[in-house]
């Protein structure tokens, strides 16, 4: 089939220069009128064929310069629109089509979702909308208007500022929107409702007032609120890092509940998943405030990144993604704690990219080549294109960084632009070169970095040798040496920092080794004692790393790292180690355990240490993280086995200490979201899951728990954890909470999420039965990857069941879904990228699932693609 390459890339022969749009909006269907303004580009051959894209359309009429076009002029069909011989001048083209919202179950172009009509359109949803130019590189000025019927439609969003609004005749009514800004088509959005709203104000710094306005269900908008203290702080927040200011005299928010992404940065106009908006201490978790907190913040800061300057072509979707997602955690290590805040981010790339990155759906954050561009949404592109910018900073420090981004955005502002040009604002506004650092961005894979040290006290010389590899990755066998920032420190034996009084045989500034060969050997002088060496200190770069370290030093790190980041790393090195050998039967002495249990200990008593960071210290590995330590012919029953036997070995002789801890930490204050309370409940919940898995005395601590909680972050953990390790009461306590609140569709979702993680055999069976049931709204996304995105990404032991039932279930449900929404369908798909790590009998049953899948008629491209890179 089809595949697009970068390498192909040409601007289109024609441009838009502006773009009319009117649409009538009715209960049985919408009519869409686009007037174009085009004309051919310089140089552009006279006679050369426009190609407009369009998706599922249908031409009603078509007129050029106002005369109706005769029928030899055009071709048209579902899937574009072609004029054959356009006039070599600018020209008026006006089509119009008839869209059915209510139809549309792929959630892109206009759709439904409770009544409202809503858009979404990136990348490739404007075409569904009406025949276009339907790629990131085309911008112009859109104006919009819109009717509806007053009764089911009082509220009319598009995109920029209102010009008008008024009477339409009958019940009728319009509004007519302009925004002055050009852009691509992707951005467009418009919203038609029912709606209620709150609304609130921000001055900017040049002292601009800007109305804002959060839309939702009506009954919702208290559970607005959070999201609109987000977005003030988000608007500030950019100013103050990074100088940017906002342009238009409006910002708007919607929620709505049908939606694929988390939310989409149309410029003035997001569009949010609700579950990204709405919360209150009874429905909302302490997870679901920081994400709103932070999707909210990620919107906004792409209007400079994303909108102002947006991307060339999808190849460089990392170019917005990557770069929006770093300021989305800067935004967050701001405003809550940056060492906790990084622990997170780090997690979520091991636990999500790094698996990507080292299986058969590798691909660079700037990939050269694709089928689907939906399929591209990846963790790569955001969280690891995130990481390359993180890297950035590191090497020119905050200031170069800053003197880069705003070289950037003076460079670049309106344009349409390339990663290229993202690296050359760097270079040219700190002098230096890019060429191997921008490496990242075309090379898949996650570097595997191995240290060796040695002492030589007669010298008083320490030797540290690094040597880097990258594994090949689908079709990218062979690999070059990256430019890794590693930050670094010599810890003495009494803990304290070591100095040197020279270095060679490598680049060294200050704390940071750029490390740019496939191995360097560095001398350290003047070292009177063997140091152990912390490196890539706040995870300074999105490599694995193995060393000689023994479980010894790591808890020497884990006890005097002046690193927090570090630190904690330690205590996970240490304890990965030590379940992945279990795992694999080679059994642990009681001195490893002892020394682990004294270290977590030491840490949890630590007054010095925020319960934010005591609660991720303690925290232990999860399965799958394990099983990618393991890599190969994994048991993922011995693996969760190992687990629990350390946690059993662990907390036993220390569950009373551990449960004091846990009550000492309850509390009686009014629930706030503050990452002040939230870390101590994330605590409290993690010395719950240890007290669980570790001993007898968890389980009923957690039934009281669930059964007393006074806010849905105890509440919600009490159950998750019940149903993790499948305690007594977890079916009891499942039971109770399905009854409870399966009226409240987000909250039901928790339910979905926590019963997907039940290890024990008949979950499988249930989940069937909860897809199969008649009411379930399998047309909703959130719904569907509640249910089956933790099935896949973190129920192993059942999802790779050994009689491949688990597969089978998979595989059957994304047959389905793919037939109402491809995006969804091949999303859970890509849960069977962890076939090559598992041993070989669940490996076959997984690619005969597959193969099965494979043999169906009529999958979408998007499955399609997923499947044949899964089975290649
Ligand atoms: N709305 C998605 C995001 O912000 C895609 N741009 O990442
Ligand atoms: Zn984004």
């Amino acid at each position: 089939e089809h595949t697009i390459y970068l390498k192909d890339y040409a601007p289109t022969p024609y441009r838009i220069v502006s773009a009319d749009l009117d649409f009538r909006i009715r209960e049985e269907a919408t009519r869409v009128r686009a007037q174009l303004t085009i004309e051919p580009r310089p140089g552009t051959e006279p006679g050369t064929p426009l190609v407009l894209d369009g998706d599922e359309l249908k031409l009603d009429s078509i007129a050029m310069d106002g005369a109706p076009m005769v029928l030899s002029a055009y071709t048209s069909d579902a899937n574009g629109l072609t004029l054959v011989e356009p006039p070599p001048r600018r020209f008026v083209l006006e089509t119009e089509v008839t869209l059915k919202p209510e139809a549309n179950t792929r959630l892109m172009g206009l759709y439904r979702s409770g009544g409202t009509w809503c858009t979404q359109c990136e990348p490739e949803g404007f075409r569904r909308i009406t025949y276009y130019l339907d790629r990131p590189d085309i911008l112009a000025p859109f104006k919009v208007r819109m009717t509806a019927p007053r009764s089911l439609a009082p509220i009319l969003l598009a995109n920029g500022n209102l010009l008008e609004q008024g009477d339409a005749g009958e019940d009728m009514h319009y509004a007519v929107w302009e925004d002055p800004f050009p852009k691509p088509a992707y951005l467009f959005a418009l919203v038609a409702g029912d709606l209620g709203s709150i609304t609130d104000s921000f001055t900017t710094m040049s002292g601009r007032e800007i109305a804002l306005a959060i839309y939702c269900a009506h009954g919702k908008e208290d559970e607005c609120h959070y999201a609109m203290d987000s977005l003030k702080r988000s608007m500030a927040w950019d100013e103050r890092r990074f100088g940017r200011e906002y342009d238009l005299d409006v910002f708007n928010i919607v929620a709505v509940s049908d939606f694929n992404f988390g939310a989409m940065e149309n410029k003035g106009l997001n569009i949010f998943n609700d579950r990204l908006v709405f919360a209150k201490p009874e429905t909302a978790t302490d997870a679901n405030y920081h994400g709103i907190e932070r999707v909210i913040a990620h919107e906004y800061f792409h209007n400079w990144t994303g909108n102002r300057i947006t991307c060339r072509d999808w190849f460089q979707l990392c170019l917005k993604e990557g770069l929006t997602v770093y300021r989305d955690q800067e935004f967050t290590s701001d405003e809550r704690s940056r060492p906790v805040q990084r622990i997170h981010d780090v997690q979520n790339l091991r636990t999500n990219q790094f698996p990507e990155d080292g299986g058969p759906l590798a691909h660079p954050p700037r990939p050269d080549n694709y089928r689907e561009i939906n399929n591209f949404y990846t963790t790569t592109v955001y969280e690891k294109g995130a990481e390359v910018v993180r890297m950035l900073a590191t090497l020119l420090g905050e200031a170069g960084f800053r003197k880069g981004m705003d070289l950037y955005f003076e460079r670049h502002d309106g344009e349409a632009t390339t990663i290229e040009a993202f690296l050359k604002v760097f270079e040219d506004a700190n002098g230096v070169d890019l060429a191997q650092f921008g490496i990242w961005y075309t090379q898949a894979g996650t570097p595997q970095v191995d240290v060796t040290d040695s002492y030589d006290a007669a010298s008083q010389t320490y030797t540290l040798t690094l040597a880097q590899k990258v594994d090949p990755t689908p079709g990218q066998a062979e690999k070059q040496p990256l430019l890794i920032p590693v930050r670094f420190g010599l810890i003495g034996p009494n803990g304290s920092p070591m100095g040197w009084t020279g270095v060679s045989g490598g680049e060294v500034r200050d704390d940071l080794i750029l490390f740019d060969r496939a191995s360097v050997t560095l001398t350290f002088t003047g070292i009177a004692s063997r140091p152990v060496p912390s490196l890539f200190r706040g995870f300074s770069a999105p490599v694995k790393v193995t060393s000689n370290l023994g479980q010894e030093q790591l808890l020497f790190l884990a006890r005097h790292d002046s690193d927090p980041f570090n630190r904690w790393d330690a205590l996970q090195t240490a304890s990965t180690a030590l379940i992945a050998d279990a795992a694999r039967g080679k059994d642990w002495s009681g001195t490893d355990i002892d020394a682990l249990r004294q270290a977590l200990l030491d840490t949890l008593d630590d007054p010095g240490l925020d319960p934010a960071f005591k609660a991720q210290a303690i925290a232990i590995p999860a399965a799958t993280v394990v099983a990618r330590h393991i890599g190969h012919d994994v048991d993922p029953d011995a693996v969760a086995a190992a687990r629990k036997r350390l946690m059993t070995a662990m907390v036993g002789p220390v569950a009373e200490r551990l449960e004091a801890k846990y009550r000492a930490l309850s509390s009686s204050e009014p629930y706030s979201p503050d990452a002040g309370q939230a870390g101590r409940r994330s605590l409290r919940n993690g010395l719950l899951g240890l007290l669980v898995a570790g001993s007898d005395r968890g389980a009923p601590l957690a039934t009281a728990q669930y059964t007393g909680a006074a806010n849905m972050t105890d509440r919600y953990a009490a159950m998750a954890i019940a149903a993790h390790y499948w305690t007594g009461d977890a079916q009891a306590i499942l039971g109770d909470f399905r009854t409870i609140h399966a009226g409240d569709p987000l909250v039901f979702d928790k339910w979905l999420t926590a019963s997907a993680q039940a290890p024990d055999d008949r979950v499988v069976e249930r989940m069937r039965a909860i897809l199969a049931a008649p009411d379930f709204p399998r047309t909703n996304p959130n719904r569907l990857r509640s249910l089956l995105g933790p099935f896949v990404m973190s129920n192993m032991v059942q999802f790779a069941r050994k009689d491949g039932a688990g597969f089978r279930f998979i595989t059957e449900a994304v047959a389905e879904i793919d037939r109402v929404n491809p995006q969804v369908a091949s999303r859970i798909l890509t849960g069977f990228r962890i076939l090559p790590i598992l041993e070989p009998a669940r490996r076959d049953k997984g690619r005969e699932a597959l193969a099965a899948l494979r043999d169906r008629e009529g999958l979408s491209r998007n499955v399609a693609d997923i499947l044949d890179r899964l089975l290649a």
